[in-house]
């Protein structure tokens, strides 16, 4: 590669799909430098936080890079073969179906379009399911019945002709970012554009609502369907676009009045203020360009598809689709969710969106992969495929690019699952994770970066995800790992692939194969880039699917001319009734515990958490609780919780917020059992799944929370990484400069300095010490050659010395100033103190922000932009700015 080079690729992280513009400027060292593309057309030049700061994940730090048999370095071919020679024993002794693959929607399309084949085609099972089950299963589900195919109709063009947006379960502002920012900058320009938010809790994504409704947690099937009994009441229903195009709308209609019930008591049964709950009936009504987005609040539910439908219902009866601005518009999660699911990774699907129920797709896909079988029945869902390892009736799994022991539901079930396993099988690019402490088969990915192929986003644009460094250490594609084993098993010609251009061309082919009037018309068809060479492949820009000989530039939009992908062509509208969650709330477990994402990590932190700053802003694992529901409950603010439910124990730090619903608690999904003794809230959370697409309950978790009887508190900063204490509550957080242990026990050590001297592993030189035994307070700090080496504060209290200035003189030489106020925790100088973190991309904290407020008398955030340049970057913290500034309204 060229030094200096502009390479165009794809974000690692979200399903927004932002292009970046990278320059390796010291390959050896692997430099990267990270711009926004700014002829990308998702994000126009534009990054958030984390995908701004992809130059800062992609050091050699923690990377697996040879494969590994029991711990043991070994050589590729001997890990290939000796998983090719247990597949066929365990298939010859119990069945194909004794063999599952666990894959994710951070592959590649070239890596899913290979495991799918050598799953589906080759080992013979349908057991292969995906990370997706558990992020865009009902949205799938729901677009299928709906129009008879998984198609997404809309695009982010779509953003600027709507006059209303609805953004249902989706906290836009933190999780796709740059559409946040593009709804912002073209809400500035067109003050007729409404946003409705709906969500339980009131989020970040506040900030550009113009209504938030606070829906009861699961109640969005009623809010739907009375919206629908409220569109037929009022004559809205778009009658000629229903005769000629739907089937359904009676039936549909019917239900939800019947759902709907009495009027009187609706807005109580949907926790919505009746005034909001009308208003957001009128703008529907009165706005034909209606753009409705939703994620996670909608598919991570026991009635996901449900929800779905109760959106698309609303949608097809108003005929508000295939139109500029009008559309329902499921938003992706990760960077290639859209893609697996061309790829039909999911246990249900076949590949370029066949279905795996219909025997002329079946025929046809084998036949094209000149494939011995292929199954005839689905195969297990994730957390289905899960218990089938617990059981014993899958006895090999390999999963790939995706970590369950965090991130399934009961994850203690699924780590013991794990345990009991005859077969792991890893592929991962980092080397310790919860699922790689697992695995009796490691085998080195290529990481972001480093790998080659394509992703599609949220709005079907296909962009190239180009390789910027080269493999390091024996790290290789999943394709070529997938295909090795397939070579081994004796599929060597049908997986003779050298190069990622082979395998799309391929897809590219399946996906047009038999793809006409005569045999059937299906909406994924990318047929035209099937003749594309290695060369052309390389080149390729940016586009958004089907790209046809009728449409070679690609398509904007889908369903211009009413046509769906039903047998009689017409869209199906769904009759349905609300259900409350699976597991109903009891005095034992008397609040729901919702659970989701952050601003600044990404999924089980394997590489966001690689990342100092975008630990800076949040740190450790939060329950977020309204202020009277904590204090009720006899927990205080910055003190820690413990969770419980059925399934599983996790203790947080207690964060208050009046966003939250009293009755509710929200934890963060991010932490894992590497970072933290007890943050994995994925063992809290229970397994119920949706009927229809089998996404697991992620949002809403009957739990107990009570205060943790922590006898202590306390941190230590230590320059080297040690390994998490044996104590309840424990997370390590990442300084620029070493690391921070957040610590809480029931008991106390017998011999403090003994404990702490041992944990870290007898540090050299002189050690400062403060006592004082009958308040409990215990403090050290460790100064070798001159600088400051480690620090520990252990106190009776949550409440503990401000870390921000102690941290920043770890590695430091300590003045004679610095040492004398060391142990109190207080800086001589007060201005050193930064606090918390806000902005991320400045490393702005907020003491240095509240200061120069008062002292400067700022006013708004683009002053304090001005003056401190925070929020002026990716501009994810300006919500949080604005709460700083004292007279600055928050929206009702
Ligand atoms: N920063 C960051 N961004 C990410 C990711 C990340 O890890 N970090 N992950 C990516 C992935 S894979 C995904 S899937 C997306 C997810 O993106 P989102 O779906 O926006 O994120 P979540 O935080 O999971 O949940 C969204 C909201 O649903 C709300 N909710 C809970 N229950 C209900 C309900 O019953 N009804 C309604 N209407 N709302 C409800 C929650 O309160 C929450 O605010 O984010 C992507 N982007
Ligand atoms: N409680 C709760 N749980 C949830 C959710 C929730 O909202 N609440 N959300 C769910 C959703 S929507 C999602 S998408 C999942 C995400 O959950 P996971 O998929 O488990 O999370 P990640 O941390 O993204 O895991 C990706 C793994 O792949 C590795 N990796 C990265 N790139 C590659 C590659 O190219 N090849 C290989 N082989 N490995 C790679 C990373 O190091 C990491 O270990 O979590 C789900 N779980
Ligand atoms: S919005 Fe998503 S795709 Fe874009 S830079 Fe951020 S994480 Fe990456
Ligand atoms: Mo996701």
């Amino acid at each position: 590669m060229l030094a200096d080079a502009v390479v165009k690729t794809t974000c690692a992280y979200c399903g927004v799909g932002c292009g970046i513009a990278a320059t390796v400027t010291d390959a050896a060292a692997r430099v990267v430098d990270i711009k926004g593309d700014i002829t990308h057309p998702a994000n126009f030049g534009r990054l958030c936080s984390k995908g701004s700061s992809l130059g800062e994940t992609v050091s050699l730090e923690g990377r697996q890079l040879v494969p590994e048999i029991n711990g043991q370095p070994v050589a590729w071919a001997t890990a290939t073969t000796k998983i090719a020679s247990e597949f066929k024993r365990i298939r010859d002794q119990h069945g194909p179906d004794a063999i599952a693959f666990y894959v994710s929607g951070q592959l590649l399309t070239e890596d899913y379009y290979v495991a799918n084949k050598l799953m589906k085609g080759f080992i013979g099972s349908a057991n292969i399911d995906t990370n997706s089950r558990l992020c865009m299963s009902s949205a799938v589900a729901g677009y299928k019945r709906a129009f008879g195919a998984d198609s997404v109709p809309a695009s982010y063009e779509d953003f600027a002709h709507a006059e209303l947006m609805v953004l249902v379960g989706s906290n836009t502002a933190w999780c796709h970012p740059i559409i946040f920012q593009r709804i912002k900058a073209i809400k500035a320009e067109k003050p007729n554009l409404k946003v409705v938010v709906i969500d339980p809790r009131e989020t970040a994504t506040h900030e550009i609502a113009d209504l938030h409704l606070p829906i009861k947690s699961g109640g969005d099937v009623l809010l739907f369907n009375a919206l629908l009994a409220e569109l037929a009441e009022r004559g809205a229903v778009d009658t000629l676009f229903t005769a000629a195009h739907c089937t359904g709308l009676e039936a549909a209609v019917a239900s939800a009045k019947a759902d709907r019930g009495d009027r009187a008591t609706l807005a109580a049964r949907l926790g919505i203020p009746a005034d909001r709950l009308h208003t957001f009936f009128d703008w529907f009504t009165a706005t034909e360009r209606t753009l409705t987005m939703y994620s996670m609040g909608v598919n991570q539910s026991s009635a996901g598809t449900d929800k779905a439908n109760a959106i698309i219902n609303c949608h097809l009866a108003t005929g508000r689709i295939g139109k500029p601005g009008a559309a329902p518009f499921s938003l992706t999660g990760q960077p290639n969710a859209m893609g697996g699911r061309e790829a039909g990774g999911l246990a249900n699907m076949l590949a370029a969106h066949m279905d795996l129920e219909n025997p002329a797709h079946r025929e046809r896909v084998q036949r094209f992969w000149g494939a011995p079988s292929i199954p005839q029945q689905p195969g297990l869902k994730a957390v289905d495929l899960f218990d089938a390892v617990h059981e014993g009736k899958v006895k090999a799994v390999w999963i790939m690019a995706t970590n369950p022991v965090v991130s399934l539901p009961n994850a203690d079930r699924v780590r013991a699952a794990l345990e009991k396993c005859e077969l792991v099988i890893v592929s991962d690019c980092i080397a310790d994770t919860d699922t790689m402490r697992l695995a009796h088969i490691k085998l080195p990915a290529l990481g972001w970066g480093e790998k080659d192929g394509t992703v599609t986003n949220s709005e079907r644009r296909i962009s190239r995800q180009r390789g910027l460094l080269p493999p390091p250490g024996e790290a290789r594609p999943d394709w070529w790992a997938l295909a090795a084993v397939a070579k081994a098993m004796g599929y060597a010609e049908a997986f003779a692939y050298d190069h990622p251009a082979q395998i799309f061309r391929e897809h590219a082919a399946l996906s047009a194969f038999e793809n006409n009037a005569e045999s059937g018309i299906r909406d994924f068809n990318i047929g035209l880039l099937a003749q594309l060479d290695n060369r052309e492949y390389n080149a390729l820009k940016p586009v958004q699917w089907p790209v046809t000989p009728d449409a070679p530039l690609g398509t904007e939009r889908l369903f211009t001319d009413n046509r769906f992908y039903t047998p009689d062509g017409k869209a199906r509208l769904v009759p349905l009734a609300y259900r409350a969650p699976v597991n109903a709330l009891s005095a034992d477990y008397p609040l729901v515990l919702n659970t989701g994402r952050i601003r600044d990590q990404w999924h089980t932190m394997t590489r966001s958490g690689l990342t100092p700053r975008l630990l800076q802003h949040i740190g450790e694992p939060f329950a977020e609780m309204h202020p009277d529901e904590a204090k009720n409950r006899g927990l205080t603010e910055g003190g820690l919780v413990r969770l419980s439910s059925r399934w599983g124990k996790a203790v947080a730090r207690v964060q208050f917020s009046t966003g939250q619903q009293p009755g509710h608690v929200f934890m963060p999904m991010h932490w894992t059992g590497v970072l933290s003794r007890s943050g994995r809230v994925g063992a809290v959370v229970n397994p119920a799944v949706d009927p229809v697409s089998g996404q697991p309950e992620n949002k809403h978790t009957p739990v107990a929370a009570e205060r943790y009887p922590a006898a202590w508190h306390g941190y230590l900063l230590s320059r080297a990484p040690l390994a998490l204490p044996a104590v309840d509550y424990a997370v390590a957080i990442r300084l620029d400069n070493g690391w921070r242990y957040e610590l809480a026990n029931d008991h106390v050590p017998d011999d403090w300095t003994g404990w702490a001297t041992a944990w870290l592993q007898q540090p050299e030189g002189e050690v400062l010490e403060y006592q004082d035994v009958t308040r409990g307070i215990h403090r050290y700090a460790w100064i070798a050659d001159s600088v400051l080496a480690a620090l520990a504060f252990f106190g009776p209290e949550a409440e503990l010395p401000p870390r921000a200035w102690l941290q920043s003189l770890l590695g430091k030489p300590v003045d004679a100033l610095s040492r004398r106020a060391l142990l109190s925790g207080k800086p001589a100088d007060p201005e050193a103190d930064v606090g918390r973190i806000i902005c991320a991309c400045f490393g702005v904290g907020e003491k240095t922000i509240t200061r120069a407020i008062g002292q400067q008398n700022l006013k708004n955030v683009a002053e304090i932009g001005k003056c401190l340049k925070a929020g002026t970057n990716c501009g994810s913290c300006q919500p949080e700015l604005k709460k700083l500034i004292p007279c600055e309204a928050i929206p009702a």
